[in-house]
């Protein structure tokens, strides 16, 4: 049908990255104008992510049979529906920002023939700060609204992938996690993030909270340490609620004071929960009951020219070579994995010590989004050394499948 097609066709126009840098330089202080133009990229953008999300989803047979994929599939066409269809900019808007869009000033447009609103939008353009007419703002607060909408449509796609995958293995499909739907979901995982960092940062610019260190969710000063004591106390209060212990295993934290850099803060958090929590639960496992000589989990910070790298060393017992690439599929997972029933039929949601086995996958990718990575090297019957590397140059483009 007509609405088929057009995904179709969305899905030959290439995907337009941003970079960290980009999105921070845009964001500082941004007037309904600029806003304006934000809309547009995204009123742009978003349809073709989607679009090659919804057709590449079609060629992978083994995934496209699951009950769950489909039902992933459908917010994603619905999405793109409700993208297609919402209003251009009004004529009447489009000169008004034309003549007041700054040309060859810092992160403009490199000249005037540039300027023709149709033209692709490569990222967001800065306008005088002057004062745009009601229907400027009126403009951008319902698209606001929209894509506030879609981003909650989409809030469970991971979990509902992941059981639906588990469902469909238990029902004897032992074969839907092959290489082909591995690389699928890391692609389909990468955008995901991607799409969430545009709609998460046009969102929190449309509606600036009062930290001038904040550009939308970007923090300019994202202060590690902090960060990182966040994270283990999350993980060691897990670890608490999922074992009977009484008291955790150690957390030796070792940091460079003061050291800060641009990043997203719910990123980093999410990573270093992920990796300390795997720690702490190897090593309980490993010790049983013995609490006293729990080895300690060290987390090192070094700061170099291109990276911030975190070490996360555990003496759990390590892993055997042969079973670390299975670390990062979306199957795999050490630990007994509750249900998604379980863990949501508890009053208030705790996270479980071992999920649907995605926290270390999904981490690499936000790790990777920003040009950073997660490597894992681990001593057979002693212990394993996670590598967080997340690059300070910002300017990396984000990566597009
Ligand atoms: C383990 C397995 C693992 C995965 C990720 C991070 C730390 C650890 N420790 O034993």
């Amino acid at each position: 049908k007509a609405l088929a097609d057009k995904i179709i066709n969305y899905a030959k126009l290439p995907q337009t990255g941003v970079s960290l840098r980009q999105m921070v330089e845009f964001g500082h202080k941004p007037n309904q104008g600029s806003l304006l133009w934000g809309s547009k990229f995204i009123h742009n953008e978003l349809p073709i992510r989607l679009s090659h999300r919804v057709v590449e989803l079609d060629t992978i047979p083994e995934l496209n049979d699951l009950p769950a994929i489909q039902r992933v599939k459908n917010w994603y066409i619905e999405s793109f529906n409700e993208l297609v269809h919402f209003p251009p900019v009004p004529d009447k808007l489009k000169n008004l920002l034309l003549s007041n869009t700054l040309v060859n000033g810092e992160n403009e447009l490199e000249s005037e023939k540039d300027l023709n609103f149709d033209n692709p939008v490569r990222y967001y353009y800065n306008t005088r700060d002057i004062d745009y007419p009601l229907e400027v703002q009126e403009y951008n607060a319902s698209f606001t609204k929209l894509i506030g909408l879609i981003k909650k449509r989409h809030d469970a796609v991971v979990t509902t992938i992941a059981q639906g995958i588990k469902d469909y293995k238990r029902c004897g499909n032992i074969d839907v996690i092959n290489d082909r739907s591995q690389k699928f979901l890391d692609r389909f995982y990468l955008s995901r993030i991607g799409i969430r960092v545009l709609i998460g940062q046009h969102l929190e610019l449309n509606n600036p909270g009062p930290n001038p260190d904040f550009s939308g969710i970007i923090c300019t000063r994202t202060k590690i340490a902090d960060v990182i004591k966040m994270a283990i106390d999350n993980a060691k209060q897990i670890c608490l609620d999922s074992y009977i212990l009484f008291s955790p295993p150690e957390i030796e934290v070792y940091c460079p004071p003061n050291l800060e850099f641009m990043y997203i803060p719910s990123h980093l958090h999410h990573m270093v929960f992920e990796l300390v929590k795997n720690s702490l639960r190897a090593t309980v496992e490993a010790y049983g009951e013995d609490e006293e000589n729990f080895p300690p989990v060290k987390v090192i910070v070094a700061k170099g020219n291109e990276d911030i790298t975190i070490k996360i060393s555990d003496e759990g017992g390590g892993i055997p070579r042969s079973s670390i690439s299975k670390i990062w599929t979306y199957t795999y997972t050490t630990a007994d994995t509750p249900d998604l029933e379980d863990t949501f039929n508890q009053s208030d949601f705790k996270a479980p010590m071992a999920g649907l086995g995605y926290g270390l996958p999904l981490s690499r990718l936000y790790a990777r989004y920003f040009g950073g990575d997660i490597k894992l090297i681990s001593m057979e019957n002693f212990g394993t050394d996670a590598y967080l590397h997340l690059s300070r140059l910002s300017n990396s483009n984000e990566p597009l499948s």
